[in-house]
């Protein structure tokens, strides 16, 4: 009966493709029309076919919207939004008597159901038909046919601007499910507002994960109702001894649901047992280090570790874990677990595995930096590997999966040059060209990667300009690493395509490092 009901819907869809473009008489748009393959789209797509026409984007477009979807037609309501933010044309919702040419977002029950963020964008000379499995896929293609839309109109038909999208067809899926970045509030602070801008730009370059490093000895960042000393105490601090901050479980909710709205899965991390001077300080009976607890605003680490044969730390890391879980859509809890350099070996061991129990008893999946390989963790939990091939090697044995963030490329928090007002410099300099040379999928068995992840640490950084100025070029290199097999990356094209995100970014007033690697368009 669905079935039935199904093919119907799309005959009539398909019907009413054939009868616009029977009665409408195709617009012969008179430009240079681009070659879709010579357009800058960042990550580059897995197959791209031009066909020399182009699609007239102006006010007498329509996109279709498929009402009986609610996630799809929410990618259709964004994807008005951000043509008329960038064109100043606002896309009719309806398609009526005075619509030209039209955008379908095409729900496909049948279109590569294995992954779930392919898209296909077929663009012809009177419609685009965009198709997914899911809304996920729609959403993932909007950013695409983003990128096609020209900076400026491409010219002035009886006063009626229009943008011309140039014709062809685009195939395209990300080779990792999972494609991250990390952003540490905890050595500074940044606002919901902050943390909402920075989801708008890495939403466009196919991000899939926000990770948020929501405590350290600096400060504690997250209201845990059943323990409110740790935001009334721990949250006062952040390095330079500047008023740190927290979220509230409401912002941490209003910022999980813009990011969801992004089609991006928020990952919070607790770490522990080293990084806690702060929840030590709120609540002293945590503490394991023997040690008198003082607020810590510097950058060195590694003198701080919970106690871990104390049964309150346990009840305290369950209380944690069970409210930041209910308000945490997705599927993951991030433990920490690095540089717990004053924690005895036999302890570190003892801590991770109970915290493993109870993470998987909240419904999550644990993750730790990649030190919880040398305990006995099981294969479930996730190893995030920064630092130790020897871990990473541990373990793939062991049959984990992995998330690659080795510091030498992955660090967004590293100097790029001399030059670098900010930043920090223990693995080096990583200039944009060593950002983006290396591959992630030939550095371990590509069954083990669930993908990969930037970190941005922010010892260094305390406003949103400066959180730019480090992630931005860098993170839209790394976005590529994660969608864009490596048989489509080389970094001569990559540089040339980089140079035109100019426009975009100064649009969206992104304050990111112009490095003289690149030749970076005018406008
Ligand atoms: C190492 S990477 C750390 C962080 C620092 C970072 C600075 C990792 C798991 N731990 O605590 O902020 O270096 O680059």
């Amino acid at each position: 009966m669905w079935l039935r009901i199904k093919i119907i819907y799309h005959f009539i869809i398909l019907l009413c493709v054939l009868f616009t473009s029977c009665i409408k008489k195709e617009r012969v748009i008179n430009f240079p029309h681009t070659d879709l393959s010579e357009v800058s789209i960042i990550p580059i797509p897995l197959e791209i076919k031009a066909t020399y026409g182009g699609f007239p984007l102006d006010k007498y477009t329509a996109i279709h919207i498929d009402e009986t979807k609610t996630d799809f037609k929410q990618v259709g309501l964004f994807l008005a939004e951000k043509i008329s933010s960038q064109t100043g044309v606002s896309p009719q919702l309806k398609v009526n008597d005075s619509t030209e040419s039209i955008i379908y977002i095409n729900p496909s029950d049948t279109f590569d159901k294995d992954n779930p963020e392919a898209y296909r964008l077929e663009i012809l000379n009177d419609s685009i038909i965009l198709t997914s499995h899911t809304a996920t896929g729609a959403f993932r293609g909007v950013q695409t046919l983003r990128q096609l839309i020209p900076n400026k109109a491409n010219d002035t038909l009886a006063k009626n601007d229009i943008w011309v999208i140039p014709s062809g067809d685009i195939i395209d899926a990300p080779q990792f499910k999972h494609r991250g970045t990390m952003l540490d509030v905890a050595r500074h602070f940044f606002s919901v507002e902050d943390v909402k801008k920075y989801i708008d730009i890495l939403s466009y370059y196919k991000i899939n994960v926000l990770h948020l490093h929501l405590s350290d000895d600096q400060g504690w960042r997250i209201e845990i109702k059943s323990w409110p000393k740790l935001t009334e105490i721990g949250s006062l601090t952040e390095v330079g001894g500047t008023k740190g901050g927290f979220y509230t479980q409401d912002e941490y909710s209003e910022i999980v649901d813009y990011a969801a709205a992004h089609h991006i899965t928020v990952i919070p991390e607790i770490d522990m047992p080293g990084h806690t001077n702060a929840a030590s300080l709120s609540y002293p009976v945590l503490n394991g280090n023997g040690k008198t607890l003082k607020p810590y605003t510097k950058m060195r680490v590694g003198f701080s570790t919970f106690d871990t044969r104390k049964d309150t730390v346990y009840q305290f890391i369950d209380d944690v874990v069970r409210e930041l879980s209910a308000i945490t859509p997705g599927p993951y809890f991030h433990i920490g677990g690095d540089e717990s350099h004053v924690t005895k070996k036999a302890d570190y061991i003892y801590f991770v595995n109970k915290v493993e129990t109870i993470v998987q008893n909240h419904g999550k999946r644990m993750i730790g930096w990649d030190e919880i390989a040398n305990t006995g963790v099981d294969s479930t939990s996730i190893a995030q590997i920064w630092r130790s091939e020897k871990n990473m090697n541990t373990a793939v044995k062991k049959g984990m999966k992995l998330i690659l963030s080795p510091a030498e490329h992955a660090y967004l928090d590293m100097k790029y040059d001399a030059s670098s007002k900010f930043g920090l410099t223990w693995v080096g300099f990583v200039p944009v060209d060593v950002a983006y040379n290396w591959t992630p999928e030939d550095k371990a068995p590509k069954a083990n990667i669930l993908g990969i992840e930037a970190p941005l640490w922010s010892e260094t950084i305390s406003t949103i300009s400066e959180l730019e100025y480090l992630a931005f070029p860098r993170i839209i290199g790394h976005a590529e690493l994660g969608w864009s097999i490596k048989e489509r990356r080389n970094w001569e094209n990559y540089k040339k395509r980089l140079a035109d995100q100019h426009i975009f970014l100064k649009r969206n007033n992104v304050n990111y490092y112009a490095s003289p690697l690149v030749d970076w368009a005018k406008e």
